[in-house]
């Protein structure tokens, strides 16, 4: 059977749609009371190790919002728990690695795991969604870029600078790039997979990407997706969300990921030109924006649109949605844009 909605698919690989595709980041979460329900019941961990769980709330957001994708519901830092890190969850603060990786010593502690034993709960909950979902609209499946990982993993939690993160690698280059390199190998297993599980497109999530100079970027991040979009993008297509790393929009479309996310500081017309021709853009309304009235989300996301123009462009937040949007400001996003037709 084929997909009944395969809009985000031909758009990335740049073919001509009846209108603009649209998901949301962060969309399976916390402004959805229906998620807020399962969330009072399970552990976070819980909720993405249990297939069920996982599956109901990867599909939330397909039913109450009405996007055209679906993404896993599931986190960045399994990776680093599948690798041998203790990772938690704590209530209302974030991630928290109680031993995070500091020298090379500490490297000892990690794996390359075998990924079907270690994230085998992942493949089961993907082989679920496809089941469930039944066509309607694609599967997303993700995982970290390898540069945002290590920013958890060496700094132990969130950060706004993720310094001490930058300091291991400023100090101890090749113990990083040692790093780098296992997260890398376990990340291309991890994604494969993914895909072979049922996934239909893979995002990479570089939340942290935009913290380094470009030269940086290209030495710590930018090194290791590219060797995870060229084991994966004959597979499935692409799409590499590096937030705040615009001006490195040209060499990311030169790895031939199919898909390039930007955030809300870059002007699509900018993006466009330094992305080239080739390659599909992804975002990028503000998502604090959601908090204004609806009349001014649905006149904001039209200027948006317009500003992107037709084809090869999939609507999206410039970065996750937040919890206290209300759900109609969210529905009012994904309507205005099903509802646009360009000039
Ligand atoms: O219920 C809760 O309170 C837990 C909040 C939560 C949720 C809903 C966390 C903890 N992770 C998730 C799910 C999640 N995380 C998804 C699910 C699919 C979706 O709907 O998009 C995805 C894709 C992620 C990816 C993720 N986790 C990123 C990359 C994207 C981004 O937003 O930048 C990052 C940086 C994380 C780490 C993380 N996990 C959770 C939180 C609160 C954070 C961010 C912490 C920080 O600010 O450093």
């Amino acid at each position: 059977m084929a997909l009944q909605n395969d809009l985000l698919l031909r758009t990335l690989r740049g073919e001509q749609t009846e209108r603009t595709p649209v998901w949301m980041m962060r969309q399976a979460g916390r402004y959805l009371p229906e998620y807020m329900v399962l969330r009072e019941k399970y552990g976070f961990f819980e909720r993405c190790q249990t297939p069920e769980l996982a599956a109901e709330i990867t599909i939330q957001p397909v039913d109450i919002v009405g996007v055209d994708a679906a993404i896993l519901f599931s986190d960045i830092l399994v990776v680093p728990q599948a690798m041998g890190l203790e990772v938690q969850l704590i209530e209302s603060k974030g991630p928290f690695l109680p031993d995070p990786i500091k020298t090379v010593d500490d490297l000892k502690r990690l794996r390359v795991p075998d990924v079907e034993e270690s994230l085998g709960y992942v493949y089961s909950a993907i082989k679920l969604i496809k089941q469930e979902l039944n066509e309607r609209v694609p599967l997303i499946g993700f995982a970290g870029a390898p540069w945002t990982l290590l920013c958890y993993m060496v700094q132990g939690k969130g950060s706004k600078t993720f310094d001490e993160a930058k300091a291991f690698c400023y100090q101890q280059p090749e113990v990083a790039h040692q790093l780098l390199q296992m997260i890398t190998d376990t990340t291309i297993a991890y994604l494969k997979g993914q895909v072979k599980a049922g996934a239909d497109v893979v995002q990479i999530f570089d939340s942290w990407g935009g913290l380094l100079s470009p030269a940086d970027f290209e030495n710590l991040s930018l090194k290791y997706i590219r060797q995870i979009v060229a084991a994966l993008k004959d597979e499935v297509p692409t799409i590499i969300f590096a937030k705040g790393a615009w001006h490195s929009l040209e060499t990311m479309a030169a790895t031939g990921a199919h898909g390039l996310g930007i955030d809300w500081c870059i002007d699509p017309k900018l993006a466009r030109q330094f992305a080239g021709n080739n390659v599909t853009l992804q975002g990028n309304f503000d998502p604090a924006k959601l908090l204004s009235p609806i009349p001014v989300i649905e006149k904001e996301v039209k200027a948006m649109l317009a500003a992107f123009g037709p084809g090869r462009h999939i609507a999206n937040l410039g970065h996750g949605i937040l919890p206290n949007v209300p759900v109609d400001h969210a529905r009012a996003f994904v309507d205005t844009v099903k509802n646009y037709v360009h000039a």
